[in-house]
């Protein structure tokens, strides 16, 4: 563990770190960032002295992407920009990005929540990093590199892109961990088999996967191609970046939240209301440490639910289940709600499918319609069968006839980044 006394706190004393710590940051609102501030005076909330309790959290406001996109580009930060070491900003594809900002404070505690998540995933001090995560606007290539050198390990910043050279260099420099998409550890694998880089000559052993939805099915994929174990780390650019949650080498059965800095709630995507432990809803996270975006109740979208049962790694943080997918990214198809990462599991599960695949709406006249891009595991295999058995899975298991078509092999679109898991054509 990167910080036992933190990760192993007891619930009475973690709650009280976390009143204490909300109030400060309630504080910090209503005395800086006027926007979020007259929104809390606007519910109530005009002193610290008025969050009792961290059941009071509960009757503070909601903050969402939209406010920062009103407020773009340094609105709601809650500091002088020349009090900012870094800016980065989210992924977002959908017009402008989220900027976001961060005092030197700021960089060292997402520093220390990486190297929790680092340690949470097995990497030891000495370990090669072989990160392959973008570096730049998006949080992950340097969230991941700054918490790895303090880790202790050895950083490799290869970020994205330049495929046959991540599969040379993963091999020449050793690499042991390696941080990227799981998507992108798809491309890797590809490339180090056409490399004809057998995986058994290579030192990988843990792989640091985020920053998309992925299912059980595309662990078990990754795990066989690349010969390590797969770990999930969750994290937006809002809240600080990756760090935010990651998965125990020991269970790996939810994601630990890093909950001393961020507070978890899950709320019913619709309606805003708070539900209980277990049941799924829109995760909502309050970063209480933050000095320069201290946002409250930010509405991640991302699809999850909170576990607090004793975790055989010891640690007492409470564990968020895989993200299922985006609130704005289910599908409602002919009534029926459907999430990427849903089919992507039934994919895999019937066999004989790459682990590439692209959804695509359209509607040609009235009724929206289904299709799915997806690509046969090898060469050799009947592809009209093929078809059929994903057609029939599709149907059975979601309801939806969805027309499958089995493309060439390399056809499905590659990303080095996030996956475009759906394409929508149908008309504004
Ligand atoms: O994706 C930060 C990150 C980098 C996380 C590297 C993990 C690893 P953004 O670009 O702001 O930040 O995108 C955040 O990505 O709200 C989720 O919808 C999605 N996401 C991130 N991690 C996961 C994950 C980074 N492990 C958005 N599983 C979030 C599913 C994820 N979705």
């Amino acid at each position: 563990m990167w910080n036992p006394e933190v990760e192993t706190l007891t619930r009475e004393r973690m709650e009280a770190l976390q009143l204490e710590r909300l109030r400060a940051a309630v504080a910090r609102v209503l005395a800086r960032v006027p926007p979020l501030g007259d929104r809390l005076r606007a519910a109530g909330i005009t002193s610290p002295d008025d969050i009792r309790s961290l059941a009071d959290l509960r009757r503070l406001p909601f903050t969402r992407k939209i406010d920062l996109r009103e407020h773009y580009p340094f609105g709601l930060f809650a500091v002088p920009v020349a009090q900012l070491v870094r800016i980065h900003g989210s992924s977002g594809t959908r017009g402008k990005p989220t900027i976001v900002g961060y005092t030197r404070n700021d960089l060292a505690m997402w520093s220390e929540v990486v190297a929790r998540c680092l340690a949470l995933a097995g990497v030891r001090p000495g370990m090669v990093v072989h990160n392959a995560y973008g570096y730049g606007l998006f949080t992950g290539g340097l969230g991941l590199h700054q918490g790895a050198e303090l880790s202790g390990c050895t950083v490799v910043p290869i970020s994205g892109g330049l495929i046959q050279r991540q599969a040379t260099l993963l091999q020449d420099l050793r690499g042991q961990v390696l941080c990227c998409t799981p998507s992108y550890a798809l491309c890797i694998a590809e490339a180090l088999e056409t490399a004809q880089i057998d995986r058994r000559t290579l030192k990988l052993e843990v792989g640091i996967f985020g920053a998309e939805p992925w299912s059980e099915e595309l662990r078990g994929e990754i795990e066989r191609r690349l010969g390590l174990a797969a770990v999930n780390i969750y994290g937006l650019a809002e809240i600080v970046g990756p760090g935010v949650s990651a998965e125990c080498i020991e269970a790996r059965n939810g994601s630990h939240i890093q909950e001393d800095h961020f507070l978890p709630e899950i709320v019913d995507p619709e309606t805003g209301e708070p539900l209980a432990p277990g049941q799924e809803g829109e995760l909502v996270l309050t970063p209480v440490t933050k000095e320069a975006l201290p946002l409250i109740r930010y509405r991640t979208g991302d699809i999850s639910s909170l576990e607090l049962t004793p975790c055989v790694c010891g640690r007492t943080t409470v564990r968020m289940s895989r993200i299922k997918g985006r609130y704005d990214d289910m599908l409602i198809i002919r009534g029926v709600n459907l999430y990427p990462s849903e089919v992507e599991r039934i994919l895999l599960s019937v066999g004989d499918v790459a682990p590439h695949y692209q959804l695509v709406v359209d509607r040609p006249g009235t009724l929206d319609e289904l299709s799915l891009l997806c690509e046969p595991a090898r060469e050799g295999l009947d592809r009209g069968l093929l078809q059929s058995r994903l057609q029939h899975a599709l149907r059975e298991q979601t309801g939806l006839s969805i027309a499958v078509q089995v493309l060439d092999r390399d056809r499905v679109p590659r990303s080095e980044g996030k996956a475009v898991r759906v394409v929508d054509r149908r008309p504004r």
